[in-house]
């Protein structure tokens, strides 16, 4: 079975990366994907310009259905993981970056545009922008502005990783900026912003920071993610590859994925709550299903979703 996908040239040889956020911290954590045969590729934690904690835990809840979180962007600092997609690996890396502000974006892909290292990255443009202002990937002209200063310096293989969108008109609004600049790819979704959970029995919020609020992931958002993986795919340049991010629990999931026009799929909250081994259960339940219908490689069915 023909499980494979490109990205600017770059071929992954199988489809399935790690959810940035997602065991990425760490470069053991890196290495354990990296050495997992039925990963095609990874991508680090968002990596801010200097190392952060993050937020105070309880910062992460798993959930019947799926997950809340407000890590707070803890990681490494930069340095730490341009370091580590420098050295030669056997797969694809991808280096998500996130500023704190439009400017760090800058400063963060001028450090790229400097260094050696020739793969892929990845903007989180969920990244706060104004105060007062929604994050960067909700303020149309905001990203427009960026992207702009951006590609006048970087001349490296650059994609965006996205919140979810939910009105029709808003696609159309983003994939207008999008189709201008000559980005590799588009990461879709993260997770779906501002959720709250509240545990009746104790008669209170799950996670300590924003006083409980958080990114929802997790199958939950499945119907969320596979709409703007379709929408968007049916709007960007075809140069623009798909990442389908959000919701993955199946074989199946992982099929809808590719149907809705999906290159590569990443898996979050089912990679936190089942490990590594999820990797393998999803290729056996893949490939079956492809060899349920006869088809041999993704192509066969990527982007044909019907309608009706
Ligand atoms: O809290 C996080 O580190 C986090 N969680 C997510 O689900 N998605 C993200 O992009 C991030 C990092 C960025 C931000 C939400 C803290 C601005």
């Amino acid at each position: 079975m023909d499980l494979s996908g490109q990205i600017n040239g770059q071929q992954f040889e199988h489809l399935f990366l790690n959810a940035s956020g997602v065991h990425c911290q760490s470069t053991t954590e890196l290495d354990d994907l990296l050495n997992h045969p039925a990963v095609g590729g990874i991508v680090t934690k968002s990596a801010t310009l200097e190392k952060r904690d993050g937020n105070p835990a309880p910062r992460y809840y798993e959930l019947a259905d799926g997950s809340i979180n407000s890590m707070g962007l803890p990681n490494f600092g930069y340095d730490y993981y341009i370091d580590y997609v420098k050295q030669s690996h056997a797969k694809p890396t991808i280096l998500s970056v996130a500023g704190l502000s439009a400017a760090d974006d800058v400063q963060l892909l001028h450090q790229i545009q400097a260094s050696d290292y020739a793969g892929l990255t990845e903007l989180n443009l969920s990244c706060p922008n104004v105060i007062g202002k929604p994050q960067m990937a909700y303020d149309y002209a905001g990203t427009e502005a960026l992207l702009k200063e951006i590609f006048a310096f970087f001349k490296k293989p650059l994609g965006v990783k996205l919140p979810p969108y939910f009105d029709l008109v808003h696609f159309d609004q983003i994939a207008a900026v999008l189709n201008q600049f000559p980005l590799t790819h588009v990461n879709t979704i993260n997770s779906v912003g501002n959720g709250l959970w509240v545990d009746v029995a104790s008669e209170s919020v799950v996670i300590k920071p924003k006083g409980g609020f958080g990114g929802l992931g997790g199958r939950m958002v499945l119907l969320t993610a596979l709409a703007n993986v379709r929408a968007l795919r049916q709007r960007l340049n075809d140069s623009i590859k798909i990442i389908g991010t959000g919701g993955v629990k199946t074989g199946a999931d992982v099929f809808a994925h590719i149907l809705c026009g999906a290159e590569l799929v990443s898996v979050g909250t089912q990679l936190q709550v089942e490990g590594l081994s999820v990797y393998d259960r999803l290729t056996t339940e893949l490939s079956r299903i492809m060899a349920d219908k006869g088809y041999h490689s993704l192509s066969d069915f990527r982007g044909k979703l019907k309608t009706i």
